[in-house]
């Protein structure tokens, strides 16, 4: 997993080691995917809010994480110990999009069967400066947590050089983390591996994301238990001669690091990733930040049902998932994906795949997120917009040249909306989700009256949404939450909530 480079100069051992490993390449699709009803179809309107947004909502998936991210060795043919080093990107779990899901599930799959115009997996064998290949999937061989800031940083820049690609403001963005095996392989010697420094270098790297890159939804697939690889070379002397010889994993066959403390450590990761997202530092309206705990508790190596380990389950080298492997953890991680938070699967299975394929909840068929976990009806405020208004004629066209006088001036003349009032034209908690009385300090001057310009006229009746309809050039309206000195969201709506304020404070 760490060094390939050492990988490659022990490669002659692992020749003599591997060539007559026997395992069968399998792979584990799901043919006949279907949800009741509407549960897969992608919402009527864009959503607006993290907190309901559809699976098939999801335009683009985007990848941070190390080798298991980066596919290594998933589709390495049998005895073929080279392709351990081999980036088999398209088939991972979290950001490989290769086949379809009908052949090999992976999370880009299954979301790609609703919406075929997915964007951001990666297809193919290849590292992830080859674009073709990789498209999203930054995730880079050998990565410790301290890298994912760097990892982050490259796909804001890819995202803003792909415009033809992603819409940054509208496109809704899933991204999977996965992260922690090199890290807990080398805490026993290095103190600065520490769990809850690693996880600050997650939070570091999400907070780059956070401050660049609007409406996503984090995924963190929590770590996993190095313990099981220890279970598997107790009974496999040929993957313990790998794993020590090439220096996959020094923690797992360093003495000092016994059975306890390596079951510690990784279960120490996973509850500080956990407190990271309960902690809700990174939810706000169009962004969330969820880990996805299945295989925190998970310690069991992958089985056949008679008992006997399955090494199917394994890359030639024992240590990375096979094609198999990545499908059958992509079945744990979309049933994570699908349960509320604080009711997740916290200890999945590598022996049998979770199927039937978890559906969305009828109840609340989002993605699920900190607040649609409390309570799904926060997600969808009610709103009212009119989408069949059309007047007799040509009654909303504008004149045929621009009126000179004020009195002869039809809707679809006015070219420019401005507004001065109080909060109520500064939209104050015009989208306060019910029962947060906070969030009306927020000023939602896009969806106000007067002088808001968010969604269009047949999602949210506004003055300006209504003119815009006619006149598509409208300049002027205010678009999301902010304040009247911020240019790019109060656009001419100066409306001033302390106006109000200060006034009663004076009289
Ligand atoms: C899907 O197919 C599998 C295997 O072909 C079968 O066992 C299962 O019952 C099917 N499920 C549904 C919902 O049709
Ligand atoms: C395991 O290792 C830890 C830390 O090195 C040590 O404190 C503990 O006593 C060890 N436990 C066993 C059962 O050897
Ligand atoms: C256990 O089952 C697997 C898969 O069916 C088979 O390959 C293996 O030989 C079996 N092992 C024993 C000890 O029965
Ligand atoms: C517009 O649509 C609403 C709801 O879809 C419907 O009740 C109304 O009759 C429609 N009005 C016109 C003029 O078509
Ligand atoms: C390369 C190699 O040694 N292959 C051998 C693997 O084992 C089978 C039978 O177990 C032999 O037939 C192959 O020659």
């Amino acid at each position: 997993m760490m060094l390939l480079v050492r990988l490659v100069s022990r490669i002659s051992v692992l020749v003599v080691i591997l060539a007559n490993l026997s395992y069968q390449l399998d792979d584990l699709g799901v043919p006949n995917y279907s949800c009741p009803g509407d549960l897969m179809k992608p919402s009527k309107n864009v959503p607006t809010n993290v907190n309901s947004v559809r699976p098939a909502d999801i335009k683009v998936v985007m990848n941070l994480g190390d080798s298991l991210s980066a596919g290594n060795g998933a589709g390495a043919p049998q005895g073929d110990p080279l392709a351990v080093i081999l980036q088999y990107r398209g088939l991972a779990c979290w950001g490989g999009g290769e086949k379809t899901l009908e052949q090999h599930v992976t999370i880009p799959n299954i979301l790609k069967k609703y919406n075929p115009n997915l964007f951001g997996y990666a297809v193919g064998i290849g590292s992830p400066n080859v674009w073709e290949i990789a498209q999203l999937n930054v995730a880079m061989p050998g990565a410790k947590a301290d890298d994912l800031p760097r990892q982050a940083r490259q796909l804001v820049a890819l995202l803003q050089q792909h415009t033809e690609k992603v819409n940054m403001n509208d496109d809704w963005k899933l991204l999977n983390i996965f992260i922690g095996g090199n890290d807990m392989c080398g805490y026993c010697s290095d103190p600065t591996l520490a769990p809850s420094i690693c996880v600050s270098h997650i939070q570091e790297a999400i907070r780059i994301i956070y401050d660049n890159v609007p409406r996503v939804i984090v995924s963190l697939t929590g770590m996993l238990q190095l313990q099981v690889l220890r279970q598997t070379d107790a009974t496999k002397a040929f993957c313990k001669d790998l794993h020590a010889g090439i220096g996959e994993c020094p923690c797992e066959g360093h003495p000092e690091f016994n059975n306890t403390f390596i079951q510690g450590s990784c279960i120490e990761y996973a509850m500080d990733e956990l407190d990271l997202s309960n902690s809700q530092t990174f939810d706000k309206d169009d962004f969330t930040l969820v880990t996805q705990p299945f295989m925190q508790y998970m310690d069991t190596p992958p089985l056949f049902p008679n008992g006997t380990i399955n090494m199917g389950f394994f890359a030639p080298d024992c240590f990375h998932f096979s094609q198999w492997g990545h499908a059958v953890v992509s079945t744990w991680l979309w049933k994570n994906m699908m349960e509320p938070v604080g009711h997740k699967t916290m200890q999945g299975s590598i022996s049998t795949p979770a199927l039937p394929l978890a559906c969305p909840d009828s109840n609340c068929p989002f993605i699920r997120t900190n607040l649609n976990s409390r309570d799904c009806s926060k997600s969808e405020l009610a709103d009212l917009g009119v989408p069949n208004y059309s007047c007799p004629g040509d009654l909303m066209k504008p004149s045929k040249t621009i009126p000179t006088n004020v009195n002869s001036v039809r809707p679809a003349d006015i070219k420019v909306v401005m507004n001065l009032g109080d909060s109520l034209s500064a939209g104050n908690g015009a989208g306060a989700p019910q029962d947060d009385p906070l969030a009306v300090v927020l000023q939602y001057r896009g969806l106000a009256c007067w002088g808001g310009g968010d969604k269009t006229l047949d999602e949210h009746a506004s003055i300006s949404n209504i003119l815009k309809k006619y006149n598509p050039n409208l300049f002027g309206y205010s678009m999301g939450i902010g304040s009247p000195n911020v240019w790019e969201i109060a656009q001419l709506n100066v409306a001033m909530p302390e106006a109000f304020f200060v006034r009663i404070g004076h009289t």
